[in-house]
């Protein structure tokens, strides 16, 4: 009873000890190999430089929290129609950065000559295609939005006075259409968001 309890509790010294020394080999290990690290970055003499084992860590935890910011961000945008001109986008041009949330809201209102007008988000090089798919039957059917898999967001058609919000995510850098495709407007009634 004794003796096995003698056992166990040498066993488990010898795990304890092997795991602190174990510890301190690795710890021992990447103290050099940072010190080797910064010492090959900066050009110099490693060994009078190997002293980062403290900074690494503040490295690690800004590195991963950078991302962590970017992903909550939100860019918030708001559109009209063209207070002179209700064919046209108060805003023709907007620059965000790729892989930001984008929450735009469309207010049809103000304009001179209210019309009905919506906000479509469509892939690079689109326009024409959301032109034509805009006086298709199936768009008419489907409340002047284009069935199309190019179609990112949009909003629905909307009556003056009528405003909606989108939120939407444009992956990867290019040139996005933004075009009303209410019939007749997309010719004019068009603009870019460039994601950078
Ligand atoms: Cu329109």
């Amino acid at each position: 009873m004794s003796d096995s309890s003698h056992s166990e509790s040498s066993g488990s010294f010898w795990s304890t000890a092997n795991i602190v020394i174990g510890g301190a080999l690795a710890l021992f290990a990447g103290y050099w190999s940072f010190g080797m690290l910064g010492g090959i970055i900066r050009g110099g003499n490693p060994l009078p430089e190997a002293k980062p084992v403290a900074a690494a860590p503040a490295v690690i935890g800004a590195a991963t929290s950078a991302p962590a910011a970017a992903s909550n961000e939100v860019i918030e945008i708001t559109q009209k129609p063209d207070t002179v001109n209700p064919m046209l986008y108060a805003t023709k041009e907007y620059t965000v950065k790729a892989g930001t949330k984008i929450k735009m809201t469309f207010d049809n209102s103000g304009a001179a000559a209210p019309q009905p007008h919506n906000v479509v988000i469509s892939n690079p090089g689109t326009k024409d295609a959301m032109i034509a798919a805009g006086l298709s039957p199936e768009s008419a059917g489907n409340g002047f939005i284009p069935k199309s898999p190019d179609v990112i967001a949009h909003t629905k058609t909307l009556q003056p006075g009528e405003k909606e919000t989108i939120e939407f995510v444009l992956p990867t850098p290019g040139d996005y259409v933004m075009i009303c495709t209410f019939p007749g407007h997309g010719m004019m009634m068009n603009g870019v968001i460039h994601a950078q």
